[in-house]
Order: structure tokens, then C-alpha cells, then sequence
């Protein structure tokens, strides 16, 4: 197992559409358990193969709480079958937008099929943290951030921040 690196915004590579995977075998599973071990040194509840520059439709989510049993999930292929009308409202945020959050309307319950870590085929009803964490997830395969849902004007403020953020690091 592995700690990735997860490629932070503004970044080319968070904008590429990720490819569905033909095959989960032992080379998938690999990345996948990688994934979950940088997603929980992160911490994140969340992590997507593209943030760690795998452009391949892979996500990993644990949701539960720190004084619950850890509850790894692997999506491959996932796509959304279904979509509550009814929308909520969550402040999001993203491993690869530190320390940035916004307020964000999505749907609330989802249904979701998707291959497990063993190439099994699934389907998970969804709602709470777990729909929210999982469209944020389907958004980064899209090469989309939470960001891309917000006004011109909101976006441009935190990726300027995070620009100025960056080029502070190289210069020191
Ligand atoms: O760790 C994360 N927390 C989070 C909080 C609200 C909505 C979505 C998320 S996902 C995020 C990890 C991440 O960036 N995954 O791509
Ligand atoms: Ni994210």
C-alpha cells in the first residue's frame, strides 16, 4: 500500500473525463486500496482516481464517523440510475481545493450501480452524507469540481486564492 499524491486545483489534470474500467483486477485493486489509504491520511471521506492522477472511473468513500467501524466503499463505474426531486443544501468541500468550502444544492437520495472491489455488480440507494459524498465523487470523473457549480465570480475568488497559495510555496 501507498500514499498518493493529490493533485490540487488549478490543475489541467482535474479537467480530464476519466475512462470506465474494462476489468477490476489485482492492478485496479491496487490503486483502489492506495486510494483508500491516502483518502483516510488525508483525512477525506471521499477520494476519486483522477486526485491522484488515475484518470480511470475509480472512487473510494468511507463515511462513517471517527467513533464508528471504518466502512471503506469502491465504486467502479458507477453511474446514477436515479435522482430525488426534492434538493439540500451541504457545505462542501474537496481534497484537491484545500481548506475552500461552499454551500451546494444537490439532489438528495440517489441510486447509484457500480462494480465492487471484487468486479461484482451493485446497487446502493443513497441519501445524507453518503449521496452528497458520492456526487462529489461522480463530479471529479466528469473533470468537474464543486467549484464548476458555483457563480464565475465565486469560482475565480477561490482559485485565484489557491494560485496565490501556490505560488507562495514555490517561492519559499
Ligand atoms: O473529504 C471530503 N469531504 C467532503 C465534504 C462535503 C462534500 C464532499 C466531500 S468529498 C471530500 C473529499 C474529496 O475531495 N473527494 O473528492
Ligand atoms: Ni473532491
Amino acid at each position: 500500500m501507498a500514499i498518493l499524491h493529490i493533485i490540487t486545483a488549478p490543475d489541467r489534470r482535474l479537467k480530464v473525463k476519466s475512462k470506465p474500467v474494462e476489468a477490476v483486477d489485482d492492478a485496479i485493486r491496487r490503486v483502489l486500496d492506495d486510494m483508500l489509504e491516502t483518502m483516510y491520511q488525508a483525512p477525506g471521506i471521499g477520494l476519486s482516481g483522477v486526485q491522484v492522477g488515475v484518470p480511470k472511473c475509480l472512487i473510494t468513500v468511507d463515511v462513517s464517523r471517527d467513533d464508528e467501524e471504518d466502512a471503506p466503499l469502491f465504486l467502479v463505474n458507477p453511474e446514477i440510475v436515479a435522482y430525488s426531486e426534492e434538493l439540500e443544501t451541504y457545505n462542501e468541500g474537496c481534497l484537491s481545493l484545500p481548506d475552500q468550502f461552499a454551500d451546494l444544492e444537490r439532489p438528495g437520495e440517489i441510486t447509484v450501480q457500480y462494480l465492487d472491489y471484487h468486479g461484482a455488480p451493485q446497487q446502493l440507494r443513497a441519501d445524507g452524507l453518503l449521496s452528497r459524498c458520492i456526487q462529489h465523487e461522480m463530479d471529479h470523473l466528469k473533470g468537474r469540481l464543486f467549484v464548476d457549480h458555483l457563480s464565475a465570480v465565486k469560482r475565480g475568488m477561490i482559485l485565484r486564492k489557491l494560485e496565490k497559495i501556490r505560488r507562495q510555496k514555490v517561492s519559499a
